[in-house]
């Protein structure tokens, strides 16, 4: 059927037509098959073969009699079993765990005084986007929460083409120069010689590569930060990482890092809630990210960017090509331009999340990159990995389909989709009138920036690259108490799993006392590494492929409070509680507590011994969500006890167990008075963020302590 279209005022101006394959991202009178993709299909009643041939039967192979072989002429399970045999593509060789959204981008102002760039063209300007999060490390069908960098490529479906923002969720990386990555990636995956440890940094051949490579300690800070597990996908920054340039019709540029602001504000795990949520759910971000998409809960972040003119290229003590350094936000501040909103989910994770092909070298008019050199290397692996993954017609797949017109003389190759018409497949021709012809005129045609470049060819590192260390003093100096006990603390789990004693040395004699004294001797008191400076020279050990230059003793002071977590979070929008009912609880109390929450975006679910209907005592029944058996407690962020229950879950293991873990990982637990017997038997040895009230009043006091998130202060259980 027709749409109705909408009055062209009340219509969103777009950069983009048309979300792929969404016909709905942007109204027309056109009817909705009509703007399918060719191959995009909604489920249908009758099976046919590839051919379009009608099959009578795909359950049974042909068979010379019942009980007979199957004989070579069945072709309808030869093609169904061929095409099931070359299902798969390569995985990613990083990133290959993902999950992705479709969405939208929209403009805050008119930009074009910084930047030619489609999408930052003017306030209300809709620009359609497919975002792509990830781990880097694990292998496709790995735990979503491990101790990780999170990829966050924004793929923005723009008028003047495919821009892709390929970034993290940390603002700077391990190494500074491409041609490490392979060494850095050999590192960290699984050990080649028994595949061993499966998406994890705690092993000796990562620490042994970053305890050699100094460059990688301001990095280490981020990864060993609750940054590397956060508590959902919406609740993560994400960055550009690269200095890039923007550059106006004028020609005119300054340079800008991309920043992503999430709406909801930052929030993690703690490192022991996430190792369990690796066994107890292991999609808990994909399925946090659809469920929230599903149910219209749309996670949102606001683009940021950070300008610096070219007359201030110099004036920082570190360089802006530099990949392992940031801008602190106070230094620069951020400037918010407009917002993402992530609010479809993929009909078909092959079709789209998998074989979504991100390029950092897809940039429009209006974008210009830098000399960093980390860059310049990621300009050449994306193509190439593209390439070999799938195929040289990647460009074509709806996912990767730009929506402004494509047009050159690019003919065939695997599985070309495009049929070109005419005879004419180069340039310059006059068959077809010279077309397409190049657009030396147009002024939104991309031309590189000419920038002047002078100097002898080297493989030497600049010199203004060499401080390694201050960043990483001034991360630590940022965090707060509880901060700091989580990065020496994951730092600690980590060398405890390196075995070779020399590793072990070196990351704390050559890294961590160059980092902070206090970091040191934290991590020396959990791993029995001892601190020994006076043999530890301020240069590493020579063997060194890249040494750093001398530390810079006055990072001690250096601070940028935009770097800490330990903020409330400005909304608690898709937050979990879980509720512990058992004999006792009353139905009608447990039905009000449910919609209080409901009513703030909070998700509560009811937990009892058994699934089904749980009956109270005057025969009211309310349903149950879950089994206790499946739900534990790591996948909620809040505990709740009702009314009536104090004896039953006193008796239960299951609700104990629940409640004692709850109380480990810092989270709220909210109790009805008239179950406040219960938290005797819990005996915690902290009050801290436990609140006991009223039924009437206690959703809004679990609220108020769900938006600080955890209280990482408390001791652990006496009972313990
Ligand atoms: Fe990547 N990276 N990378 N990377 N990267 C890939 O491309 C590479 C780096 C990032 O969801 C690969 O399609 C090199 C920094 C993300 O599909 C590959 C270097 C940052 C994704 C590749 C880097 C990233 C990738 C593997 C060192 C943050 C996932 C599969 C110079 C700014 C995109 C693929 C997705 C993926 C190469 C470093 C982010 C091999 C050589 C720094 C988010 O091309």
């Amino acid at each position: 059927m027709a749409k109705t279209k909408k009055p062209a005022a009340d219509k969103p101006r777009t950069s983009g037509q048309a979300t792929p394959q969404d016909p709905d991202a942007v109204e027309t009178d056109t009817p909705k098959t009509e703007q399918l993709a060719p191959f995009s299909q909604a489920p249908g009643e009758r099976l046919t073969t590839n051919q379009g041939v009608a099959v009578s039967d795909d359950q049974s192979s042909l068979k010379s009699h019942p009980r007979g072989p199957t004989l070579l002429e069945d072709i309808l399970m030869r093609e169904k079993i061929t095409h099931f045999d070359h299902e798969r593509i390569p995985e990613r060789v990083v990133h290959a765990r993902g999950t992705a959204a479709h969405g939208v981008f929209e403009c805050y102002d008119d930009l074009s005084a910084l930047t030619m760039a489609a999408p930052l063209q003017g306030k209300g300007l809709q620009t359609p986007v497919f975002v792509r999060f990830s781990t880097v490390a694990g292998s496709r069908g790995s735990t979503d929460l491990a101790r990780d960098v999170r990829g966050f490529a924004v793929k923005f479906y723009t008028s003047a083409g495919v821009w892709d923002l390929v970034g993290n969720n940390m603002p700077v990386f391990f190494i500074q120069d491409a041609n490490k990555f392979p060494d850095l990636i050999h590192a960290v995956k699984p050990e080649p010689n028994n595949e061993i440890p499966q998406a994890a940094s705690a092993h000796d051949t990562f620490w042994d590569f970053v305890s050699l490579t100094p460059e990688s300690a301001h990095m280490l800070m981020w990864v060993m930060s609750d940054r590397a597990i956060p508590r959902s996908l919406a609740t993560m920054e994400g960055f550009g990482v690269h200095t890039f340039r923007l550059v106006n019709a004028k020609g005119e540029w300054c340079f800008v890092k991309f920043h992503w602001k999430p709406l909801k504000g930052m929030a993690s795990l703690v490192w022991e809630e996430a190792q369990l949520v690796s066994g107890k759910d292991p999609d808990f971000h994909r399925r946090d990210l659809f469920e929230a998409i599903e149910r219209g809960d749309f996670p949102e972040w606001e683009l940021g960017l950070q300008i610096v003119e070219e007359k201030d290229e110099h004036n920082f003590d570190f360089d802006l090509l530099d990949a392992t350094k940031i801008i602190p936000e106070e230094v620069v501040p951020i400037r918010r331009v407009g917002k993402m909103t992530l609010n479809r989910n993929p009909d078909n994770f092959f079709a789209e999340t998998e074989q979504v092909a991100f390029h950092t070298g897809h940039i429009i008019p209006g974008i210009d990159f830098t000399n960093d050199p980390l860059l310049q290397g990621r300009l050449f692996s994306y193509i190439d990995t593209q390439l070999r993954r799938v195929g040289p017609n990647f460009h074509e797949l709806p996912i990767n389909r730009s929506l402004a017109t494509v047009d050159n003389n690019q003919r065939d190759g695997f599985a070309r989709q495009t049929i070109n018409k005419g005879r004419v497949a180069y340039f310059p021709n006059s068959l077809a009138r010279g077309c397409p012809m190049h657009s030396p005129e147009a002024a939104d045609a991309f031309r590189s920036l000419a920038l002047e470049e002078s100097g002898a060819k080297t493989r030497e590192r600049s010199p203004s690259f060499a401080d390694h260390f201050s960043q990483a003093t001034m991360f630590w100096n940022s965090m707060s108490d509880w901060e700091k006990d989580h990065i020496a603390g994951a730092f600690s789990f980590e060398l405890n799993n390196v075995v070779d004693e020399g590793v072990r040395k070196r990351v704390m004699n050559e890294i961590l006392v160059n980092i902070h004294p206090k970091l040191a001797t934290l991590v020396s008191a959990q791993t029995g590494i001892a601190v020994d400076p006076a043999g530890t020279p301020d240069n590493p050990t020579p063997s060194a492929p890249t040494p750093s230059g001398p530390i810079k003793r006055d990072a001690v002071n250096l601070a940028s409070a935009a770097l800490s977590m330990d903020k409330p979070a400005p909304t608690v929008k898709g937050r979990k509680v879980g509720i512990l009912i058992g004999y006792g609880a009353e139905a009608a109390e447990l039905t009000a507590l449910v919609d209080a929450l409901a009513a703030t975006g909070v998700l509560a679910e009811l937990i009892a011994p058994a699934a089904g209907l749980f009956t109270d005592a005057r025969g009211k029944t309310v349903k149950v969500n879950r089994a206790a058996p499946n739900a534990p407690s790591v996948i909620y962020d809040a505990a709740l006890v009702p009314s009536g229950v104090a004896k039953s879950l006193a008796e239960s293991g299951q609700a104990l167990r629940f409640l004692a873990e709850a109380y480990r990982h810092g989270k709220p637990i909210a109790v009805a008075t008239a179950s406040a017997d219960l938290l005797k038997t819990c005996d915690f040895a902290s009050s801290d963020g436990i609140v006991i009230a009223e039924p009437g009043k206690l959703a809004a006091e679990l609220i108020g302590a769900l938006a600080q998130h955890r209280f990482p202060n408390r001791r652990k259980p006496r009972k313990e």
